[in-house]
């Protein structure tokens, strides 16, 4: 049996659930492959009344979800609403996008038959999701499933366990039984859902993400992984510096910086001084402590390991002659809470400036103009999220035409994304298709062409 805890206070057990052996899920999964066919063969207005139902049930126990949220993964309160109103908006959507058209006609040979491309569902979507948007990556990837006719076997992280029962609990009203299975446990149970579903989403860590992709790749099912970011911010010297400051400390320090969108570069041309100040003073700005105070913006991080992450890059700064610029501000005694820090005088090589640490961590950087800015921004594996700061729109045009990132923000932060627009990066960010939005029913369904011609010449 595994437990997740409350990172807040780690005396509180969430959950306890057993780690299903690959037997279990390939039940689990052969359980939901049987209902698969009937909810494909559904009119499409049914299941997107279903899902709208489904929006319904989440919305109705969306105080619960909130203090659930709170209690198990950490998220400050009004982040963790906001993230539930973010799920409801996404059920909905899907209800409406299982109505767009399944397809095209094309003009045929003869002209006299039917030639039609027609999009159906692929089986069951394997779906293996993180701890850290608990209820809005997992409906990114199951609303769009179901809507295009699939059923869906979801394995969450068991540091989301609790809420993720929940959330299934909810949705499983709205559907037929056995449509939607979840599956608990850690890598192994995620390495068995590989092996038997017929699409793999995956969010989560870069080195899991790959070998999601490889195992898929060798059983020949359509994968996409999401994973992690270094991602920049670059103030450029004619920025309005306190907007900026405000918005990269929220985008760096917000949810302790456990987002994959989370700014955890800065990069200054001209001012870096004047840059570390403002930047200082945003960050203070933050309220830190308990999740659950509706005022708080940096709670706790998820474990143990992740604060000796934190501590461990702080230290790291320190011993390449970086100079700390901000890691005491006091915070609460119990749980895995760690002070944000902010670091400058750091060389964009070092590894704190090239990996994920995945905490309430920003290194800043200091470039002498905007080429070399953009080099340092694009010098990491990852490409997820960027954003540039400035007022002059032709310098805003050759940033957006230059950064390698998924997505480019201009004077906006790196973090939050919009359920309706496609979502992903390049490089180490992503492999496979792009999530979200009407892309997703590129992934979710396949598309089969189909030719009818007339029984006779007459
Ligand atoms: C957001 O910034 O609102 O795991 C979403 C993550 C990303 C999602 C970020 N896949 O942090």
């Amino acid at each position: 049996m595994q437990e997740s805890r409350s990172p807040a206070h780690p005396d509180q057990v969430l959950a306890t659930f057993p780690d299903l052996q690959a037997a279990d899920v390939a039940d689990a999964v052969a359980a939901a492959r049987a209902a698969a066919p009937g909810w494909a063969q559904l009119p499409a207005l049914e299941r997107s009344q279903a899902l709208n139902a489904a929006a319904d049930a989440v919305a109705g126990a969306a105080s619960d979800l909130t203090e659930l949220g709170i209690a198990e993964v950490g998220k400050p309160r009004a982040e963790m609403a906001a993230e539930i109103a973010r799920g409801v908006a996404i059920l909905r959507y899907y209800a409406q996008a299982a109505l767009d058209p399944d397809g095209a006609t094309l003009p045929s040979a003869d002209g006299r038959s039917l030639l039609m491309s027609r999009r159906r569902p692929r089986g069951v979507a394997g779906c293996i999701t993180p701890w850290n948007f608990p209820v809005a990556i997992p409906l990114w990837k199951i609303a769009p499933a179901l809507a295009y006719g699939n059923a869906v076997a979801w394995k969450p992280s068991p540091a989301a366990t609790a809420i993720a029962r929940e959330l299934a609990a909810l949705l499983a009203t709205a559907l037929p039984p056995r449509l939607l299975a979840l599956v608990t446990g850690d890598a192994d149970a995620g390495q068995a859902l590989t092996q038997a579903a017929d699409l793999i989403s995956f969010t989560g860590s870069a080195a899991v993400g790959r070998s999601v992709v490889v195992a898929a790749a060798q059983r020949g099912i359509a994968a996409q992984a999401e994973m992690g970011g270094q991602n920049p911010a670059v103030i450029l010297p004619d920025a309005d510096l306190e907007q900026a400051a405000r918005i990269i400390a929220q985008a760096a320090m917000g949810y302790a910086g456990q987002k994959c969108t989370a700014t955890s570069r800065v990069i200054v041309v001209g001012d870096s001084a004047a840059a570390g100040e403002a930047l200082v003073a945003a960050v203070r700005q933050l309220p830190v402590g308990d999740p659950a105070d509706a005022a708080t913006v940096v709670g706790p991080v998820i474990s143990e390991a992740a604060m000796a992450r934190v501590l461990d890059a702080t230290a790291e700064a320190e011993r390449d002659r970086g100079r700390v610029l901000l890691a005491d501000d006091p915070v609460p005694e119990e749980g895995y809470f760690v002070a944000p820090v902010l670091v400058d005088r750091v060389d964009p090589s070092a590894r704190i400036a090239q990996e994920e640490i995945f905490g309430p961590f920003a290194v800043i950087l200091t470039a002498r103009d905007d080429a070399e800015a953009l080099r340092i921004a694009n010098g990491v594996r990852y490409g997820l999220a960027a954003s540039v700061f400035t007022r002059d729109l032709d310098r805003a045009l050759r940033f957006t035409a230059g950064l390698d990132a998924g997505l480019v923000r201009v004077n906006a932060p790196t973090s939050g994304v919009d359920f309706y627009a496609p979502f992903g990066g390049v490089k180490d960010s992503s492999v496979g298709p792009r999530e979200q939005g009407k892309a997703a029913r590129d992934f979710y369904t396949v598309s089969r062409t189909i030719t009818i011609s007339p029984s006779s010449a007459g």
